[in-house]
């Protein structure tokens, strides 16, 4: 299904006074204090996250699941959700397909759909944490790091078929994570595993079109709980620093034990020049895969304040991959995607409003009461309006949540693919 303009506009009208009255307030406010509020507005419309297309279902856990109905099952109605939930915020202009749970039958009737709801392919996930049907090697002892040349190089042939089926989606990034590691002590040979991992993925780069960047991710644990491969961003950008220029490190908010801070690895990894994707969620414990902003907005306005100074100050990185991974257990997913991108502009937009110059005047004195006092201040600054007129003037809701429940899409989704869908994917 497809949400028409004028359906839009209509909801948008019944909240515009009062959002015209929240909006002048704050873009005076903003004004007198010196900043360029045109220039932030178009920030925020230019800024585009990706949906991975496994979070349009409910994720569950190893306990149990429950559907939240209507959901897609098969490739073109996750595109098909991904371009509502563009619709509603046009902030989600880009889906990430993971394979082989997403192989197109039909790449140009596939291409066309996405094109039609204004959506392009960001980064292609390979997947050789399971085991596929009809495969001949098995991955419970790892993929890219296993001890059986044979395993690692269907590992190898499948990163590959996954580029090539990014590259006929037009498609620019193959995402790597690994669930490789060990269980108990004495299992894996880290040395071993570590090598026979980076010749693999030298293996894969060698594979990527000139014009893509291949991401690795890392993760501290789970599925394995002993030790991973790749548990942190050292190890990854040691790995991407080896595969060459086109390999950078993507960092995940969940893949951090707690307290980690993530602001600081995302500073150097930009300074660095090797920052080059990135996974929003929310956490409390370990990788819950929470709504984005859920749990702890600060740490998250936080890693945007030092995402900001990287994209103004560091023309060594590159442009991001910008996606939310996240997991809905008892939300309807497409609620929580919207949440997740309106938690994620808010942050950005805060960020934007950090007075750069007067932190490093700060900063400079040692005025430590001026530095958090400066950084506060944009933190606390209610941006929901900016957000609001950012939407408004891309086409899409005031309000994307009451707009989502107003139109009762997801009712529609449920009499269009009936209760029991059930969408692949985690
Ligand atoms: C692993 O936990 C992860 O975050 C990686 O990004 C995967 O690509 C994604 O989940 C789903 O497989
Ligand atoms: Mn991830």
């Amino acid at each position: 299904m497809k949400i028409k303009k004028e359906q839009i506009l209509d909801i948008n009208n019944a909240s515009m006074s009062s959002h015209k009255d929240n909006y002048n307030f704050l873009a005076n406010q903003l004004t007198n204090k010196g900043f360029n509020v045109k220039n932030i507005i178009s920030k925020l419309v230019e800024f585009q996250v990706a949906i991975p297309s496994w979070a349009l279902g409910a994720g569950g856990t190893r306990f149990g699941r429950f559907s939240f109905y209507g959901e897609p099952s098969n490739l073109e109605q996750k595109i098909e959700d991904v371009g509502l939930i563009h619709a509603l915020t046009q902030t989600a202009g880009a889906v990430s397909l993971h394979i082989p749970w997403d192989v197109p039958e039909d790449y140009r009737a596939i291409k066309e759909l996405a094109s039609s709801l204004d959506l392009k392919f960001d980064a292609v996930n390979s997947n050789t944490f399971q085991d596929q049907t009809n495969a001949k090697e098995s991955y419970k002892y790892g993929s890219l790091c296993n001890t059986s040349q044979a395993v690692r190089e269907q590992a190898i042939a499948h990163n590959l078929d996954v580029i090539n089926i990014g590259n006929q989606l037009g498609s620019k990034s193959l995402t790597v994570w690994l669930a490789d590691g060990s269980s108990f002590p004495g299992q894996n040979n880290f040395q071993t595993a570590f090598q026979n991992t980076q010749n693999s993925l030298n293996t894969i780069y060698k594979g990527l079109p000139d014009d893509w960047k291949m991401l690795i991710e890392y993760k501290p644990y789970e599925p394995n709980f002993y030790s991973t491969v790749i548990p942190d961003w050292g190890t990854s950008f040691m790995l991407a620093n080896e595969c060459g220029e086109k390999a950078f490190t993507l960092v995940d908010l969940g893949h951090h034990l707690p307290n980690s801070n993530i602001e600081q690895i995302v500073s150097i990894l930009m300074l660095k020049g090797k920052l080059g994707g990135f996974h929003f969620n929310d956490s409390k414990y370990g990788d819950d895969d929470l709504t984005a902003g859920s749990i702890k907005p600060y740490a998250l306005f936080l890693i945007f304040n030092e995402l900001v100074y990287g994209m103004e100050n560091n023309p060594q990185n590159p442009d991001l991959a910008w996606m939310i991974d996240a997991s809905h257990n008892i939300k309807d997913p497409l609620e929580d995607l919207i949440q997740s991108l309106e938690a994620i502009q808010e942050s950005y937009a805060k960020a934007l409003l950090v007075d750069q110059d007067a932190l490093k005047e700060a900063q400079q004195e040692g005025d430590v009461v001026k530095c958090q006092e400066i950084l506060q201040d944009a933190y606390k600054t209610d941006v929901r309006s900016l957000l609001e007129k950012a939407r408004l003037n891309a086409g899409a809701a005031i309000s994307p949540i009451k707009a989502y429940r107003k139109m009762r899409l997801r009712n529609h989704l449920i009499t269009e693919r009936g209760k029991h869908t059930i969408a692949t994917g985690l």
